[in-house]
């Protein structure tokens, strides 16, 4: 029997990890691409490793969205069926900090796959997958948007990824390759990386019950986003490539929830009452009501939520929620899990986290 093969870029990160697994249930040969790091970078990966019935099915490639040479060799070698470009400098914020950097990995990054591929002559067998993003949306042209909505990037993460689909489509217009945009909007779970705002809170808040910290420090919590589950998402992301044709396809839950809510209902799945005071950059929440006996670190009173002006950026994309309209129909998909289980899945993640550093 022969086995499809995949190669999965960023599959050190939340989206790749959580791909490698769904390929390898699907009986697939996984490689992944992971960068050189002074420290240890697989934790999200190690169990795949650890599991004697995979870890012949998995290999890891050092590797680096920047060094084409290196990208066409594992290309050559490998012979892809699919790949899927999950690499990138991820995070809004931090682009306005390495515009630079961030450009280079996640525009050039793209290019030197595509170009890869031509380069080794596998336009007609490798199909390619592109991690696009509702960042693309930004400044937003319609109410819910979808693949027809025009793009208004607000970051240098979100201009970087433009540039990323439209030389995703312009491979896929020139040389006949298969290649695909999944415009995903957020997507979280347990491992998702510690500075985007909902592991944020999850991590930030049972680190207070824990007595570890006293408060989560955020920007701006007013700001509107459509979450989904990642583990949901990355089976979307297959699906894009098993389509008959290469196409742009917009993946999202439709529906749409503040950052406040996300912190209110992350206190009310553990039963802590909270109120909020102040505006601005001078609001807070405190701790009204809890069970004293079931959380005896917290206390009445305790400001559990402060408002930070650095993480404010610079231009802020306030407002996003998708229309997976074409996703649904054509991929015959739809996300299984809503927010309420995100949000328990994460803390109960958390907590576990949390309790066991408290025993080393
Ligand atoms: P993530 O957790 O930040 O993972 C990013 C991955 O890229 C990590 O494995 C990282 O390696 C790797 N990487 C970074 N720079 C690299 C480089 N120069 N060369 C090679 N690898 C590099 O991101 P994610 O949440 O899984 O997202 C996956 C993709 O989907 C990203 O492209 C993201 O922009 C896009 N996306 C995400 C969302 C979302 O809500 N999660 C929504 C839309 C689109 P290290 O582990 O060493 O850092
Ligand atoms: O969790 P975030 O950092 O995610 P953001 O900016 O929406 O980007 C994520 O989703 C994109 C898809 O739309 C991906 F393409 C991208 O790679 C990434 O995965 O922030 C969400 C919202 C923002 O409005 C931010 O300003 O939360 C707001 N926020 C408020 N306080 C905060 C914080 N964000 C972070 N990271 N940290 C805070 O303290």
């Amino acid at each position: 029997m022969k086995f499809k093969k995949a190669i999965i870029t960023g599959v050190t990160g939340q989206d790749g990890s959580y791909l490698a697994e769904f390929l390898l249930k699907k009986n697939y040969i996984v490689h992944g691409i992971k960068r050189k790091s002074s420290s240890f970078n697989t934790s999200r990966i190690d169990h795949i490793y650890e599991n004697k019935h995979l870890r012949n099915k998995f290999f890891l490639h050092y590797g680096d969205l920047l060094d084409s040479n290196t990208l066409t060799k594992i290309i050559k070698e490998v012979k892809p069926d699919e790949i899927y470009n999950f690499a990138a400098q991820s995070h809004v914020g931090v682009s306005f900090d390495l515009p630079n950097y961030t450009s280079q990995v996640n525009s050039i990054g793209t290019l030197n796959l595509l170009q890869a591929i031509k380069d080794c002559g596998l336009e007609k067998k490798t199909k390619f997958y592109q991690a696009s993003t509702s960042e693309l949306f930004g400044e937003i042209q319609e109410k819910k948007q979808s693949e027809k909505t025009k793009f208004y990037p607000k970051s240098p993460y979100a201009t970087s990824k433009l540039f990323a689909y439209w030389i995703t489509k312009n491979f896929r217009e020139s040389y006949n390759i298969f290649a695909s945009n999944g415009i995903l909007f957020n997507h979280e779970s347990p491992r998702r990386g510690e500075t985007f705002v909902t592991r944020k809170i999850t991590i930030g808040l049972s680190k207070i019950i824990y007595g570890l910290e006293k408060s989560i420090y955020l920007g701006n919590i007013y700001s509107l986003r459509d979450w989904g589950h990642a583990k949901d998402y990355v089976q979307m992301c297959w699906k894009v490539l098993q389509y008959k044709k290469p196409d742009d396809f917009v993946i999202a839950t439709e529906k749409q929830y503040s950052v406040k809510f996300f912190i209110e209902n992350c206190f009310k799945y553990l039963g802590i009452k909270i109120k909020w005071f102040g505006k601005g950059i001078n609001e807070f929440a405190k701790i009204i009501k809890f069970d004293d006996k079931k959380y005896p670190k917290l206390k009445k009173g305790m400001i559990v939520v402060k408002i930070n002006k650095k993480y404010f950026r610079p231009n802020e994309v306030d407002n996003l929620v998708g229309n997976a309209t074409k996703a649904k129909k054509l991929l015959k998909w739809k996300p299984k899990i809503n927010i309420y289980q995100l949000i328990k899945e994460m803390i109960d993640a958390d907590l576990e986290i949390v309790r066991k550093s408290t025993l080393i």
